[in-house]
């Protein structure tokens, strides 16, 4: 397998300025006919490379002669002599159907539609199907139109008509000039929701949102988010939306969550379909999420692309700060920045501190599938976010709006978006791009020192930043901390919050005035993506929980005090809970937080988050001081969490308020079934038969499944029975009994793989199940290796199938060097016997190659 380069990129030798399709879709065999238009780029004489996978070409012409070519491996090799342009035609067979890997034109539910970023245009087409080549597209697609009643592709229909044996046509044409990862079609038996929108100029814009009939009535949501992300994005960036229409497609096969194609998104059905019945209040803030998040592409990836794959946050890490920064406006933002940091810190920390670790713009890779990660993505975002703290909300639209006029219709890099907002800041960023460069989250000590007397405090601050694969020694970060002093006894303001950065090894800062015992308030808001290491008397913890006037850091300082006991227990020390019991307790009872941040504050962090901060895991060891805490927390404070377990909001109120009283009502009755199982089973119960959403009846079940009783089987077959075809609903069966803390889970798993509603080929289906037992750490440890042998069995068996998503379930055995022995060395032994598989593909090859390098 070959590794890339980033600095052995090299401008195209070819440029398609057009591409005209001709397609025959039938699932069993589909025609493409294809036209490039082709132009030298420069002076050379080397041929036309085009690029092809697993398809074959049936003829191929240069200006309507038969052509000389070769194929080189999966690529078309053609010799056009001397000539500045050509037009180049091939046609190739491929069969839908049998498309297990979704990627390129495959068959989902009866519907045709296409996955193409990265690399799957080549699955349909010979052609360069690299970023840097745009062409407009011009796309005829035929069809039977009694299964496929509806063709889509991007931009505007131009022409449509009938054929012969019950066919039809129509002939789609993309004004604007796109990467070849960005085409798309689609065909199917579809029904929209249909919506308008007018922009900011006075241009009314058709909206669809095309599902199967039955989900017409869940797709309200999803209309309503996108509205609302096209009005967000004008107002806050300034940017309308282009075509006169616009597309989506949910379909329920899909290897991402969504796909930004030019006015024609195709989604994975889950980020699309919701109603009270089926979606819990997290399913709905998803959507809104995803739904945005496409839609904002189409100037962060689509208007303005990417030179080339190793460039994939130029688009991905801005896009996920602009669809945060959207969220966050639509709900409680408190809330949204506790989300995004728990996510970042369960699933990107690890990566930068493991055998997988790669910097936001990474310099090689072997399947660049491999690379849609946790650091390209929402580390990316932190990257952009920093910028957005050091120069201000002004400077940083000035950056962006240079930056989209200045690239509009390019393909361009990292270093590209950063000269922009340094030329439009006159903020120096030259030591900040390290962000890009360097992988290895950040790690920060602080200690704060004050001299009464002198009524002056001095701050002292530290980093380093570890050695990742490939990067041994690391320069010192340009780190943004937003920093206040807050009094210890009056709880005011010593020192009003300010941007410290720290861009040296070490460095001080002096406060004057601060006439009172201060407690440090840093980071706050998380304005630089590192571990923060604070030197703290004891109290100051409880004291921050209570004043801190930020919220996150509240949260922090709550989160810490978990922490310390968590950490305590994990070590076999004996642990006092009363500080953390009294802050939580304190929490609760306050009349000054709102209910939505309650519900986040008080989750207890889980188990691998807290194998995080351990030199070395022994998971049984993480469990048990877990459950300690759980229990203790539970039984303490019985009475308050009963108070808030009881208090309901209406199914369908998605206010940040009602959300946040169902988020409470689970935290407090997992937390009362921690310490008494059978009031938490006769609890849950109750709450399951009356709940008038998802998000109740999810919340009870998860609590059912980890207890023993009755009422487990119970409500887990009506569960069952009342969603049976709902393949939703049912992922979330299946993934919250892979989720359970029991003994006997891995049983269960072995039971549910041979259930018939269950299979490979979805990878939603997959991930609730083998995703979701691999998430779950003491059950994935348990059983002497059993754990480690069924998801390395999981990865063999979906890697003949698809490959890409195979690869994604490889990172938690990768993490085995985090543990200790016996754990560590049954993990390698499962690596290892995936990596002696005959035929491996490349993506689950470089997951696991690195993870055992
Ligand atoms: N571009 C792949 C899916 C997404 O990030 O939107
Ligand atoms: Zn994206």
């Amino acid at each position: 397998h070959v590794t890339i380069w980033r600095k052995d990129y090299r401008p195209p030798d070819w440029l398609v300025p057009e591409v005209s399709l001709d397609i025959a879709l039938d699932p069993a065999s589909t025609r493409v006919r294809s036209s490039l238009k082709v132009e030298r780029n420069g002076a050379h004489d080397r041929p036309l490379r085009l690029a092809g996978d697993e398809i074959r070409p049936l003829t191929v012409t240069v200006d309507g002669a038969e052509a000389r070519w070769t194929l080189d491996g999966d690529t078309l090799v053609i010799d056009l002599g001397g000539a500045e342009h050509a037009v180049v035609e091939t046609e190739v067979e491929i069969v839908p159907q049998d498309n297990s890997k979704l990627m390129g034109l495959y068959a989902s539910g009866g519907i045709l539609c296409t996955q193409c970023e990265s690399e799957g245009f080549r699955r349909i087409t010979f052609h360069p199907d690299r970023p840097d080549v745009l062409s407009v597209y011009r796309v005829r697609m035929s069809a039977n139109k009694a299964r496929f009643p509806i063709l889509l592709a991007n931009g505007n229909e131009i022409a449509k008509g009938e054929g012969d044996d019950g066919t039809h046509w129509a002939e789609w044409h993309d004004p604007f000039p796109k990467p070849s990862y960005l085409f798309a079609l689609v065909a199917g038996d579809l029904a929209a929701n249909r919506d308008s929108f007018t922009t900011m100029s006075g241009r009314k814009v058709d909206l669809a949102i095309w599902v199967r009939e039955r989900d017409l009535p869940r797709t309200g949501h999803a209309m309503e988010s996108l509205k609302a992300a096209m009005k967000w994005d004008e107002k806050v960036y300034g940017r309308e939306y282009d075509l006169d229409l616009f597309n989506i497609v949910a379909v329920d096969d899909f290897n991402f969550g969504a796909m930004e194609n030019k006015g024609l998104n195709i989604f994975n059905s889950r980020y699309v379909l919701a109603d009270q019945d089926s979606a819990t209040d997290a399913d709905f803030d998803a959507i809104a999420g995803v739904v945005a998040h496409e839609y904002f592409h189409n100037w962060s990836g689509d208007r303005v692309t990417c030179r080339d794959w190793f460039q994939l946050s130029l688009k991905e890490g801005f896009t996920v700060f602009r669809d945060q920064s959207f969220s966050a406006d639509m709900g409680s933002a408190a809330v949204k920045r506790i989300e995004d940091v728990r996510l970042l810190r369960a699933v990107q920390f690890p990566e930068d501190s493991g055998p997988l670790a790669h910097p936001v713009r990474p310099e090689s890779f072997i399947e660049i599938a491999n690379f849609y990660t946790a650091t390209i993505y929402n580390k990316g975002a932190e990257v952009i976010r920093m910028m957005h703290t050091l120069m201000g909300a002004e400077a940083f639209r000035r950056g962006t709006d240079l930056y989209f006029e200045r690239f509009d219709g390019q393909a361009v890099t990292c270093d590209d978006f950063v000269d922009a907002m340094e030329e439009a800041s006159g903020v120096d960023l030259s030591q900040f791009r390290l962000w890009y460069s360097q992988a290895g989250t950040p790690h920060v000590t602080a200690r704060l020192e004050h001299d009464t007397g002198a009524a002056r405090a001095t701050l002292h601050l530290a980093q380093a930043v570890p050695a990742t694969p490939g990067q041994a020694d690391k320069q010192p970060m340009v780190l943004p901390l937003r920093t206040a002093l807050i009094g210890t006894d009056s709880g005011r303001e010593l020192a009003a919050e300010r941007v410290i950065t720290l861009n040296e090894p070490s460095m001080s800062v002096v406060f004057e005035n601060v006439d009172e015992a201060p407690l440090l308030s840093i980071n706050r808001g998380f304005s630089t993506p590192a571990v923060i290491d604070v030197a703290r008397k004891s109290g100051e913890l409880e004291r921050l929980a209570q004043t801190d006037a930020d919220p996150f850091a509240r949260f922090e300082a709550l989160q810490d005090l978990m922490y310390r006991a968590l950490l305590a227990g994990a070590r076999g020390e004996t642990v006092d809970y009363d500080p953390v019991v009294a802050a939580m307790g304190a929490t609760l009872r306050s009349n000054a937080l709102d209910t939505a941040f309650k519900g986040e504050a008080l989750i207890i962090p889980g188990e691998s988050v807290i194998g995080d901060r351990l030199p070395l895991v022994d998971p049984q060891a993480v469990h048990e001081s877990r459950d300690a805490l759980r229990g203790a927390v539970g039984a303490s404070l019985a009475d308050d969490l009963t108070a808030v377990q009881a208090i309901t909001a209406s199914g369908g109120d998605l206010s940040p308020e009602a959300k946040g009283t169902r988020r409470l009502r689970a935290v407090a009755l997992g937390l009362i079934a921690a310490a008494d199982p059978s009031r938490g089973a006769a609890l849950a119960k109750a709450q399951y038969d009356s709940a008038d959403n998802m998000t109740d009846r999810q919340a009870a079940l998860a609590t059912l499944a980890n207890l023993k009783g009755p009422e487990r089987a119970e409500a887990l077959d009506d569960f069952y029975r009342r969603h049976r075809g709902d393949t939703l609903v049912i992922d979330k069966w299946f993934s919250l009994q892979a989720m359970a803390g029991r003994p006997d889970t891995l049983d269960q798993v072995e039971t549910l793989r041979r259930h018939p509603d269950f299979t490979m080929k979805n990878p939603n289906r997959l991930r609730a199940l083998a995703g979701a037992f691999a998430a779950n750490p003491w059950v994935f440890h348990s059983g002497e290796g059993r754990g480690y042998r069924m998801l390395a069995d999981f990865v063999i068996a979906a890697d003949a199938i698809n490959p890409q998503v195979a690869a994604r379930l490889v990172p938690p055995l990768g993490r085995w060097r985090r543990f200790v022995e016996p754990y560590a060395g049954r993990m390698r032994a499962e690596l290892e016997r995936i990596a002696g598989t005959p035929g491996l593909s490349k993506d689950v090859f470089e997951q696991v190659s690195k993870s055992l390098a």
